[in-house]
């Protein structure tokens, strides 16, 4: 089996094109199955969940057909360590504490790691709702859980698996970890993992388990998981903490040598940063001076009218304040103008900054972290 480590990582993140390929990506037995985001241009605040506009991607080479289809009334969430079991929860059982009042909802941006390596080649792998459910740490707390434990190993119903450090569910500066049933107030459906997937509001996709089955605690630190082991073994971060990079997609130009009428030119994209909020987004044309883009919906005013009337609702419900815009783990949508461009080639260069003072840049030292900027081609037609 060939195994996705770092150097190679880091060599597909310099190798353009080739990426292309990585649309159905073969690394020895695995593949990455993506779908492509449906609507390039104009991108809602909120992804509707729909198979073809909310992304795909099986991270343990399942096909969507073969993607577990499991109903409500069958769903059950083994929380065991090792061999011994802890307890249980049925869906209903679940659904009935959200009732009680321990039900949340917020704004999550899922985001896939191999939006890395595909990079701006790509605007899918990245999509933004408002996921509802409950904290994992309420429905833990009728569980003894074992003094020694550090991490909670975590499984799907498709086989696969990751981990979530213990200690994430009792920090306090963050949302917290969600048990999500629904996704835009609709029950959450069977692509997107439902009936009940994990939400960690800050965390990679990989991290944010789809057709959970079960919860495992275990006292060992050790990476576990098939991202954390296989896919990219020896990078460390993939492990724990597992927070998205600060990152920009641009979604007009899609990383792909376009050709487009000038001289004036709009441009679209999204950033997003683990932890933290987008502050600003710059871009550049030929090298020129950088000049700021417009951030979109920016404020929670501007985000709540371009909803529906059952999303504002719903909205209305979320944990994330309308003070706090733009929210941190939640993308921002931006939109440049790039005028008086002469016919013939160019380039571009767009990047993000976050609140906690990262900035992207051409050559960035860990792309985990902070993505290289967008540096992406283009052609003004004469
Ligand atoms: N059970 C399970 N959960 C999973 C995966 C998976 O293959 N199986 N893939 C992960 C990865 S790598 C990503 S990017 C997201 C994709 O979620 P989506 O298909 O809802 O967009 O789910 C994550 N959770
Ligand atoms: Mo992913």
């Amino acid at each position: 089996m060939t195994r996705f480590n770092r150097r190679e990582f880091l060599k597909t993140l310099a190798t353009g094109s080739a990426a292309l390929l990585a649309l159905r990506f073969t690394s020895g037995c695995e593949f990455v199955d993506v779908e492509t985001f449906g609507t390039a241009g104009a991108t809602p605040f909120v992804t509707p969940q729909d198979d073809g506009v909310w992304f795909w991607q099986s991270g343990n080479s399942i096909a969507k057909e073969d993607a577990p289809d499991i109903a409500a009334d069958d769903w059950r969430l083994t929380i065991t360590t090792g061999d011994q079991e802890l307890g249980a929860l049925t869906y209903q059982q679940l659904r009935e504490l959200g009732a009680e009042g321990e039900e949340l909802t917020y704004f999550k941006t899922l985001r896939c790691v191999f939006s890395l390596n595909l990079g701006p080649l790509l605007t899918s792998l990245i999509a933004n709702g408002l996921f509802t459910g409950v904290p994992l740490a309420a429905v833990l707390d009728a569980i003894a859980i074992p003094q020694d434990a550090v991490k909670i190993r975590t499984f799907g119903a498709d086989g696969f698996t990751s981990n979530i450090p213990l200690e994430r569910l009792t920090s306090e500066d963050q949302l917290p970890v969600m048990l999500a049933y629904e996704l835009n107030g609709e029950p959450l459906s069977r692509l997107r993992g439902g009936p009940v997937r994990l939400i960690i509001p800050e965390m990679w996709g990989y991290k944010n388990m789809k057709w959970l089955e079960r919860l495992d605690f275990t006292a060992s630190d050790e990476a576990f998981g098939v991202y954390e082991t296989v896919r990219f073994r020896g990078v460390e971060s993939i492990d724990a903490p597992g927070k998205m990079a600060l990152a920009n997609h641009t979604i007009t130009l899609a990383g792909r040598s376009a050709t487009l009428e000038g001289p004036d030119v709009t441009i679209v994209g999204v950033a997003v940063s683990g932890d933290a909020a987008i502050t600003e987004v710059r871009f550049s044309v030929d090298d020129g001076p950088e000049e700021q883009a417009d951030l979109l919906g920016d404020d929670a005013d501007e985000v709540r009218q371009s909803l529906s009337p059952a999303l504002q609702t719903l909205m209305a419900d979320a944990a994330q304040s309308d003070d706090e815009w733009p929210l941190p783990n939640v993308w921002v949508r931006w939109s440049a103008t790039l005028e008086g461009l002469s016919p013939g080639s160019h380039t571009l260069t767009v990047r993000a900054f976050d609140s906690q003072g990262r900035a992207q840049q051409l050559d960035t030292g860990d792309p985990l972290t902070v993505a290289q900027a967008v540096r992406v081609p283009f052609e003004i037609s004469g």
